[in-house]
């Protein structure tokens, strides 16, 4: 089933994908070298017959591991933890596993939950930034429940979920920087996780790959 073959990962060409940022982030930690493939989404490029037809689901991200194809951000998290397992490879969930299991139950959670925040604060306006309409009652009441599951989640001045990094901590990062590229303040411990982990390498890399300008 392995494969020499080096990695490749479908991306979307605005590079603003919450589940993108995820699968490359995943990557960058394991310290795999990795080609992306950009598709641009406006254009259908995800419903090629082709890509339809490995991807399964027709959207991004998808990793290319030798003929194994998979897409789902969690599923890719997942399968890279256990083809590249730690300790040769870095870890990307917590070692622990209650805390493992908390990582998981973090990115199911900022997946399935807080849909208005996602829908009035969305990726594109993190990275090409426009004026956005003040949020609804829906979002804020969103916005009220995720600073306050991450209150409870980060313990008191730390800069991470747990002892050591995990995906969690990048993705929840994520996800609170709608809030902080769009100019709300947040308190000042979630902040200080936010921009400690805003700050990593694997992030930067997602964060400040080239764009296409603005239309
Ligand atoms: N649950 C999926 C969501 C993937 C997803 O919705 N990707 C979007 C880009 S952010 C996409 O491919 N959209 C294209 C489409 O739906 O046609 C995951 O976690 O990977």
């Amino acid at each position: 089933m392995t494969s020499n073959a080096r990695l490749k990962l479908y991306t979307e060409d605005l590079w603003d994908s919450p589940y993108v940022f995820t699968a490359f982030v995943a990557l960058t930690e394991k310290r795999l070298p990795f080609d992306t493939v950009p598709l641009a989404l406006d254009k259908g490029e995800q419903r090629q017959p082709a890509y339809r037809q490995h991807s399964l689901t027709a959207k991004v991200p998808t990793l290319v591991d030798g003929d194994f194809w998979l897409s789902e951000s969690t599923a890719i998290v997942e399968y890279l933890e256990e083809r590249f397992p730690p300790p040769s490879h870095p870890r990307l969930l917590p070692a622990d596993m209650r805390e493992r299991a908390r990582a998981r139950q973090v990115l199911a959670w900022l997946r399935t939950d807080l849909t208005a925040l996602r829908n009035e604060r969305p990726t594109t306006s993190m990275f090409y930034p426009r004026a956005l309409p003040p949020l609804s009652a829906a979002g804020t009441a969103a916005v009220e429940k995720l600073l306050q599951v991450a209150d409870q989640l980060i313990p008191v001045s730390a800069t991470s979920l747990f002892s050591t990094w995990s995906i969690a901590d990048s993705d929840l990062a994520f996800m609170l920087h709608r809030l902080i590229l769009n100019g709300q303040p947040l308190p000042a411990k979630l902040q200080a996780f936010a921009a400690t982990q805003w700050q990593r390498p694997s992030v930067r890399a997602f964060v400040e790959h080239p764009r296409p300008a603005a239309t």
